[in-house]
Protein backbone atom coordinates (compact mmCIF):
# COMPACT_ATOMS: atom_id res chain seq x y z
CA UNK A 1 0.00 0.00 0.00
CA UNK A 2 1.35 3.07 -1.04
CA UNK A 3 0.03 6.99 0.37
CA UNK A 4 1.30 9.91 -0.82
CA UNK A 5 0.66 13.48 1.65
CA UNK A 6 0.38 16.63 0.36
CA UNK A 7 0.92 20.01 2.46
CA UNK A 8 -0.31 23.14 0.95
CA UNK A 9 1.04 26.49 1.00
CA UNK A 10 2.62 28.05 3.51
CA UNK A 11 2.88 24.65 5.94
CA UNK A 12 6.89 25.21 5.55
CA UNK A 13 6.25 27.87 8.03
CA UNK A 14 5.09 25.15 10.72
CA UNK A 15 6.87 25.60 13.76
CA UNK A 16 8.20 28.79 13.09
CA UNK A 17 5.64 31.41 13.16
CA UNK A 18 2.01 31.54 14.68
CA UNK A 19 2.78 28.33 16.93
CA UNK A 20 -0.12 29.49 19.17
CA UNK A 21 -2.75 28.74 16.16
CA UNK A 22 -0.93 25.73 14.33
CA UNK A 23 1.88 24.43 17.30
CA UNK A 24 5.88 24.01 17.75
CA UNK A 25 6.21 21.32 15.37
CA UNK A 26 8.01 21.57 12.00
CA UNK A 27 6.67 20.27 9.03
CA UNK A 28 9.60 17.97 8.63
CA UNK A 29 8.74 16.13 12.04
CA UNK A 30 5.37 15.73 11.36
CA UNK A 31 6.51 13.88 8.45
CA UNK A 32 9.17 12.30 10.39
CA UNK A 33 6.73 10.58 13.13
CA UNK A 34 4.12 9.49 10.18
CA UNK A 35 6.91 7.89 8.20
CA UNK A 36 7.62 6.20 11.31
CA UNK A 37 3.62 5.32 11.95
CA UNK A 38 4.08 4.22 8.18
CA UNK A 39 5.91 1.69 8.62
CA UNK A 40 4.43 0.27 11.57
CA UNK A 41 1.39 -0.03 9.36
CA UNK A 42 3.19 -1.60 6.59
CA UNK A 43 2.93 1.71 4.32
CA UNK A 44 5.12 2.99 2.04
CA UNK A 45 4.36 6.87 2.56
CA UNK A 46 6.24 10.06 0.64
CA UNK A 47 5.43 13.88 1.15
CA UNK A 48 5.10 16.86 -1.26
CA UNK A 49 4.72 20.70 0.10
CA UNK A 50 4.27 23.22 -2.36
CA UNK A 51 3.11 26.73 -2.06
CA UNK A 52 1.95 26.59 -5.79
CA UNK A 53 -1.49 25.20 -6.56
CA UNK A 54 -0.21 24.37 -10.35
CA UNK A 55 2.51 21.67 -8.46
CA UNK A 56 0.38 20.31 -5.80
CA UNK A 57 -2.03 19.55 -9.09
CA UNK A 58 0.82 17.81 -11.05
CA UNK A 59 1.62 15.97 -7.87
CA UNK A 60 -2.21 14.81 -7.56
CA UNK A 61 -1.62 13.78 -11.30
CA UNK A 62 1.49 11.84 -10.76
CA UNK A 63 -0.33 10.07 -8.20
CA UNK A 64 -2.51 7.94 -10.63
CA UNK A 65 -1.97 4.61 -11.35
CA UNK A 66 0.77 4.59 -8.41
CA UNK A 67 -0.90 5.84 -5.02
CA UNK A 68 -3.39 3.92 -2.99
CA UNK A 69 -4.64 6.99 -1.16
CA UNK A 70 -3.74 10.79 -0.57
CA UNK A 71 -3.82 12.52 2.43
CA UNK A 72 -3.92 16.47 2.00
CA UNK A 73 -3.71 19.40 4.13
CA UNK A 74 -4.70 21.82 1.15
CA UNK A 75 -3.92 24.54 3.27
CA UNK A 76 -5.69 27.96 2.38
CA UNK A 77 -6.40 26.27 -1.18
CA UNK A 78 -9.04 24.41 1.23
CA UNK A 79 -11.05 27.21 0.83
CA UNK A 80 -10.27 28.88 -2.50
CA UNK A 81 -9.32 26.04 -5.24
CA UNK A 82 -11.55 24.42 -7.73
CA UNK A 83 -8.93 23.44 -9.34
CA UNK A 84 -7.52 21.77 -6.97
CA UNK A 85 -10.52 19.60 -5.87
CA UNK A 86 -11.07 19.02 -9.98
CA UNK A 87 -7.69 17.29 -9.78
CA UNK A 88 -8.45 15.07 -6.51
CA UNK A 89 -11.81 14.07 -8.04
CA UNK A 90 -10.15 13.54 -11.30
CA UNK A 91 -7.77 10.88 -10.37
CA UNK A 92 -10.65 8.90 -8.35
CA UNK A 93 -8.00 8.01 -5.61
CA UNK A 94 -9.46 8.18 -1.72
CA UNK A 95 -7.91 11.78 -0.17
CA UNK A 96 -8.55 12.49 3.69
CA UNK A 97 -8.38 15.75 4.59
CA UNK A 98 -6.67 16.85 7.15
CA UNK A 99 -6.31 20.49 9.07
CA UNK A 100 -4.03 21.39 12.46
CA UNK A 101 -6.60 24.24 13.46
CA UNK A 102 -10.47 23.47 13.84
CA UNK A 103 -11.51 25.37 10.33
CA UNK A 104 -15.15 25.31 11.95
CA UNK A 105 -14.08 27.32 14.66
CA UNK A 106 -12.67 30.27 13.00
CA UNK A 107 -13.41 32.78 10.74
CA UNK A 108 -16.08 32.21 8.93
CA UNK A 109 -14.03 32.26 4.95
CA UNK A 110 -12.39 28.65 6.68
CA UNK A 111 -15.74 27.03 6.69
CA UNK A 112 -15.94 26.30 3.75
CA UNK A 113 -14.34 23.57 2.53
CA UNK A 114 -14.20 22.68 -1.67
CA UNK A 115 -12.12 19.41 -1.29
CA UNK A 116 -14.27 18.16 1.72
CA UNK A 117 -17.31 16.69 -0.37
CA UNK A 118 -15.13 15.05 -2.36
CA UNK A 119 -12.85 13.63 0.24
CA UNK A 120 -13.32 9.95 2.20
CA UNK A 121 -13.76 12.52 5.03
CA UNK A 122 -11.55 15.42 7.01
CA UNK A 123 -10.20 15.81 10.48
CA UNK A 124 -9.82 19.22 11.70
CA UNK A 125 -8.62 20.61 14.91
CA UNK A 126 -6.29 18.16 16.74
CA UNK A 127 -3.20 19.82 15.76
CA UNK A 128 -0.19 17.82 14.54
CA UNK A 129 -1.76 14.74 15.88
CA UNK A 130 -4.75 15.26 13.01
CA UNK A 131 -1.94 13.59 10.34
CA UNK A 132 -1.81 10.74 12.61
CA UNK A 133 -5.72 10.15 12.80
CA UNK A 134 -6.08 10.97 9.53
CA UNK A 135 -3.17 8.05 8.63
CA UNK A 136 -4.91 6.01 10.49
CA UNK A 137 -8.20 6.71 9.40
CA UNK A 138 -7.22 6.72 5.47
CA UNK A 139 -5.18 3.27 5.65
CA UNK A 140 -7.92 1.79 7.62
CA UNK A 141 -10.60 2.89 4.46
CA UNK A 142 -8.21 1.64 1.62
CA UNK A 143 -7.61 -1.97 4.02
CA UNK A 144 -11.59 -1.86 3.98
CA UNK A 145 -12.50 -1.39 1.19
CA UNK A 146 -9.92 -4.08 -0.15
CA UNK A 147 -11.16 -6.59 1.65
CA UNK A 148 -14.78 -5.84 0.48
O1 LIG B 1 -5.46 24.38 10.07
C1 LIG B 1 -4.92 24.07 8.99
O2 LIG B 1 -4.21 23.09 8.87
C2 LIG B 1 -5.08 25.01 7.78
O3 LIG B 1 -5.14 24.20 6.61
C3 LIG B 1 -3.85 25.87 7.74
C4 LIG B 1 -3.90 26.95 6.64
C5 LIG B 1 -5.21 27.73 6.73
O4 LIG B 1 -5.29 28.63 5.63
C6 LIG B 1 -6.41 26.82 6.72
O5 LIG B 1 -7.57 27.62 6.86
C7 LIG B 1 -6.35 25.84 7.86
C8 LIG B 1 -2.74 27.91 6.81
C9 LIG B 1 -1.39 27.28 6.82
C10 LIG B 1 -0.43 28.35 7.22
O6 LIG B 1 0.54 27.75 8.02
C11 LIG B 1 1.36 28.59 8.73
C12 LIG B 1 2.18 27.99 9.64
C13 LIG B 1 3.01 28.75 10.40
C14 LIG B 1 3.03 30.15 10.23
C15 LIG B 1 2.22 30.74 9.30
C16 LIG B 1 1.37 29.96 8.53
Amino acid sequence: MNVLVLHGPNLNLLGRREPEIYGSDTLDAINARLAAQAQGLGVVIEFFQSNHEGALIDAVQGAMGCRDGLMINPGGYTHTSVALRDALSGVAIPVVEVHLSNIHKREEFRHYSYIAPIAVGQISGFGADSYRLGLEALVHHLRSKKAS
